[in-house]
């Protein structure tokens, strides 16, 4: 295979999971804006998705959250997806909208609440056996906004225990992803703010638990390709939401921010054998101001676009330049890959695999969007601000 057919064959296997609350309305904490034709159940949802992996060739999995997207029958949920040729992804659990959790969930002072919390988690479990599922993604709100509120290394052994029993739960080839941000909703402590945490806890935990990475979950000039290249070589990175930030956990659309950062993180993705791995490349956005299938669509394109680049790094070029401690060309080389116009090779890419080369025109142009917006009246909100 010449190197260019690599490429190509590297960037056909590519699968973005898309999040059921990005085709849902959304907004921030002043305002939702609501769009026409949006989905009004979990199954819309899925139609939705649909739209984007028929398009794309690169979408086959779509995230569900649990309450969001609760249903009566997983199992009809499941074959609904496959029945539009997607599969569900990962189960997204939450323990941050009821009054019971204003002090934490799993990290709880009171034993009840954590109690709670653990069984939502365990319920999340059951869904992935229903569904097929082999993700469970945990992002706890959990923290405190003040000196003292609470006490920081309890609240770590009750993390500790929670994850424990949810570890426990996990059958045959299911896996516990830990995401980690470092504010917000908590404003001093977060009890999982960074990666060294999440990593501690499932280096403990076992081979089943991973971390994953999003990508507005760091202070700014965060280094997170580093991040992602320790976490490869620990053998501890479960994946990816990929968003994009100005300031802070903004879920804009991916690369839409900071493509030569994507670009970096593919990099370092590839260089770690992350890209032919069980290493899960997952949307975490909102599409609070734009149309919602187009940009997810975009945002599909945009990890592709980083990608390619990075399949191009000629890595015998800059090991030699490396070696030689030659430090423009080593980074020359990195950089030629970058500027590479890479959307030609995606165009045929695309074509090779039986797909529209033009994603975003052919979505325009097929009539899903007019069609949505006769059929669906009362569309429904993702759930929460962003
Ligand atoms: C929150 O900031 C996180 O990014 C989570 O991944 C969150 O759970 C997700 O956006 C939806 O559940
Ligand atoms: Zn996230
Ligand atoms: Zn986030």
């Amino acid at each position: 295979m010449t190197e260019l057919a690599a490429v190509k064959a590297a960037l056909k296997t590519q699968a973005v999971e898309t999040p059921s609350w990005a085709y849902g309305n959304s907004g921030t904490r002043f305002k939702v804006f609501a769009q026409p034709g949006v989905p009004r159940d979990p199954f819309e949802k899925l139609d939705d998705a649909a739209k984007v992996h028929e398009f794309t060739g690169a979408a086959p999995t779509v995230a569900l959250h649990i309450p969001w997207d609760r249903v009566e029958d997983y199992a009809a949920l499941a074959a609904h997806a496959e029945k539009r040729g997607v599969r569900i992804g990962a189960i997204n659990s939450n323990t941050f909208q009821d009054d019971d959790y204003r002090l934490g969930s799993i990290c709880h002072p009171d034993a009840a609440v954590r109690r709670k919390a653990v069984d939502h988690l365990l319920e999340c479990v059951d869904i992935m056996d229903a569904t097929g599922s082999r993700d469970l993604k945990l992002w706890f709100a959990d923290g405190t906004n003040y000196p003292g509120q609470d006490d920081i290394r309890s609240r770590q052994d009750r993390l500790a225990e929670g994850l424990a029993e949810v570890y426990e739960r996990l059958g045959e080839g299911q896996r516990m992803l830990l995401e980690y941000k470092l504010f917000e909703p908590a404003f001093y402590t977060t009890d999982v703010p960074d990666w060294g945490t999440a990593y501690a806890h499932c280096l403990k935990l076992g081979e089943k638990a991973q971390v994953v990475v999003d990508t507005g979950h760091h202070a700014p000039g965060t280094n997170i390709e580093f991040i992602v290249a320790t976490l490869l070589r620990e053998g501890k990175l479960g994946g990816f939401d990929f968003n994009s930030r100005f300031y802070a956990d903004d879920d804009l659309m991916v690369g839409a921010a900071d493509p030569f950062q994507l670009f970096r993180i593919m990099y370092e993705v590839v260089r770690g054998g992350g890209f032919t791995s069980d290493v899960a490349f997952m949307l975490d956005q909102c599409h609070n101001i734009e149309a919602k299938i187009p940009a997810i669509i975009r945002s599909v394109m945009n990890v592709q676009e980083a990608t390619a680049k990075a399949l191009l790094v000629d890595g015998t070029a800059l090991a030699e330049a490396q070696a030689a401690g030659d430090v423009l060309e080593a980074n020359a080389v990195l950089m030629d890959a970058y500027n590479t116009d890479v959307r030609p090779l995606l165009r045929e890419v695309r074509e090779e695999s039986g797909l529209d080369p033009e994603p975003m025109k052919a979505y325009r142009s097929c009539g899903w969007a007019e069609k949505v917006v006769a059929e669906r009246i009362g569309g429904q909100q993702a759930g929460w601000g962003a």
